[in-house]
């Protein structure tokens, strides 16, 4: 078989190095789940100070800013996406003061801080909500939130046939006969932004933490906060971990007349303005699940949003032309408007990635993972999980890591159902296993009782006893490990610029690989992807200088299946 030939090599650019600097553009974020990350208090809960006192382990991995998942004053109905006062640490994860002295920390060593603003809903414990409850129909305090009267003798049917992203209806009744809305748990009652009301509280909201020194916000549901007029009724429903379907949709857009209407950017743009009077690059990064990435893209027009997750490229499969595709459509679709892309594979509400690759069907995107399931491949998940992550980071633009996948930690997918916490479990009626495994407890020392995640050894969610061998401890000092390697991308990374590169795909691979490779340049880099079944030949006699690789490589030598190695090009 003829090997690569990098003199013969032609190529296709699809997207320019960019001549922006601002740090957001290529900026790798790493996401801290605060209340499984570290626990200083000894409860079982991650907090603020055990955030702090991990800080300097996310510096030295060489991320640039980290984006904190709500820590505010919240009953906990929603793991803290459910917001009772917005401008209140809750005593679960520490205090303001805890707040300040975390940001200071990480200032000063050199990471930014996002912290996530949740403005589709508030907890039906905030005091706008209990307000609304004590005050009668028709009051202001009722016009912060989207109450109807039902449908049906009495008005005894839901004002429409919306159903919750987490099971069940979207309304939930009140004793005095009306409704209100709630796309997630009837514990998140949906706001009304046509109240300016509730304009003026989010731009007080965004002031409270940008003068204590946030740099960004991450929006939640950006895609969801304007519904269309008369709230019509829509059959379709989206639920809380979309499946893929086989049409071509990634299963990354959520349509229907809740998602991505016109009033959201109206929101956007006075945000930005908002952020515009301070000083410093303070960014916000939207949480939309919306295709196609054309209409993600009208999300970060330059006086919009800074940023929005690539979920498209989240949900694509392992396949290499599938993602060749949703890697141009991004760089096209965001270089129309001048906005980087945001490449992400794992969040807190997803299968962790190592998992999703080692299904059957890799990729594919399941309502989370049970004993019952089909269980991954762990070792051919992990491996094809860090040559996605050296396709990622090589890729320009932002990157944001979930915490603990720079240990190739794997979803928890043998929880016992009894532990289960996450609302879509209770409200699909146990169908949906949702999103609980995603979100165990990191393991930091693999002596320690919890892996050192508390001092106690307690922990929300227990973590398996196969997660010794992903401790950091069990991987600091390893430069094979999946830590040593996301260090080691992460500092090419930023030597080689590979964040404000550019992109050009490689073309006249050998036939029998083309359709397995993923292959471009950027830059002085060329970023070689083997997702066949094949080793992948490269020509040693072609000068290619191996700089990193996902699977351990000699010079010269073949690329194995599922591995990926960055080289430099010869001058
Ligand atoms: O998730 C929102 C979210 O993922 C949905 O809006 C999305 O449309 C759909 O499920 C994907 O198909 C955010 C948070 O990330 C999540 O943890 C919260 O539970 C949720 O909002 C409610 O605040």
């Amino acid at each position: 078989m003829t090997s690569i030939d990098t003199a013969a090599m032609t190529t296709t650019l699809v997207h320019r190095a960019s001549e922006h600097d601002a740090w957001w553009r290529n900026a790798v974020i790493y996401q801290v789940y605060p209340r499984s990350f570290a626990d200083a208090s000894g409860d079982g809960i991650g907090d603020l100070p055990g955030i702090t006192s991990k800080l300097d382990h996310l510096a030295r991995l060489g991320v640039d800013a980290v984006w904190l998942s709500p820590f505010y004053r919240s009953p906990q109905a929603d793991a803290g996406y459910d917001v009772a006062d917005y401008r209140q640490v809750d005593p679960l994860f520490g205090s303001l003061e805890d707040f300040d002295v975390l940001i200071e920390r990480a200032h000063h060593l050199g990471l930014r801080v996002i912290v996530d603003l949740v403005p589709n809903h508030t907890s039906d414990e905030h005091e706008w909500f209990q307000a609304a409850l004590a005050s009668p129909k028709g009051s202001p305090e009722r016009a912060r939130y989207i109450f109807r009267e039902g449908k049906g003798p009495e008005g005894a049917e839901p004002p429409n046939n919306w159903q919750s992203i987490f099971g069940g209806p979207a309304w939930t009744r009140l004793p005095d006969g009306q409704w209100y809305l709630h796309l997630f748990d009837s514990k998140q009652p949906d706001l009304d932004w046509t109240n300016p009301e509730v304009h003026e509280e989010f731009r007080s909201v965004l002031r409270f933490w940008l003068d204590r020194g946030v740099d960004g916000f991450r929006v939640d549901v950006a895609h969801g906060m304007v519904k269309a007029e008369g709230l019509p009724d829509w059959d379709g429903h989206v639920a809380m971990v979309e499946g893929v379907d086989e049409e071509g949709s990634t299963g990354a857009g959520n349509q229907g007349p809740m998602f991505d209407q016109e009033g959201v950017h109206e929101i956007y743009r006075e945000w930005r303005a908002v952020l515009d009077e301070y000083e410093g690059d303070r960014i916000l990064v939207a949480e939309a699940w919306v295709e196609p990435l054309s209409r993600l893209a009208r999300y970060v027009r330059p006086d919009e949003m800074h940023q929005a997750f690539n979920f498209s490229y989240l949900t694509t499969k392992w396949d290499a032309q599938a993602l060749r595709k949703v890697v141009t459509a991004s760089l096209v679709a965001n270089d129309e408007v001048g906005a980087p892309s945001t490449w992400v594979l794992s969040n807190h509400d997803v299968v962790r990635h190592p998992s999703r690759y080692g299904l059957s069907d890799p990729g594919s995107k399941p309502q989370g993972i049970g004993i019952g399931d089909e269980q991954p491949d762990e070792e051919l998940g992990l491996r094809r999980a860090r040559a996605a992550t050296l396709i990622t980071l090589g890729l320009p633009g932002s990157a944001y890591l979930y915490q603990g996948e720079e240990l190739g930690l794997p979803e928890h997918t043998e929880l016992d159902d009894s532990l289960r916490q996450d609302p879509a479990w209770f409200r699909t009626g146990h169908t949906e296993r949702g999103r609980d495994g995603c979100r165990v407890p990191i393991p930091w020392d693999a002596e320690a009782p919890a892996f050192g995640f508390s001092p106690t050894g307690a922990a929300w969610l227990p973590q398996p006893a196969s997660w010794a061998k992903y401790a950091l401890s069990a991987q600091r000092g390893d430069a094979t490990s999946t830590y040593g390697m996301y260090r080691a991308a992460l500092r090419i990374r930023r030597d080689f610029k590979l964040g404000s590169g550019s992109l050009a795909w490689v073309d006249g691979l050998p036939e029998a690989t083309a359709a397995t490779t993923v292959a471009f340049v950027n830059g002085d880099v060329l970023v070689l992807a083997n997702l066949g079944t094949e080793a992948l030949p490269i020509g040693p006699e072609y000068g290619l200088e191996l700089l990193i690789s996902s699977q351990p490589l000699v010079h010269g030598a073949p690329l194995p299946p599922d591995t990926a190695a960055w080289f430099r090009l010869p001058r």
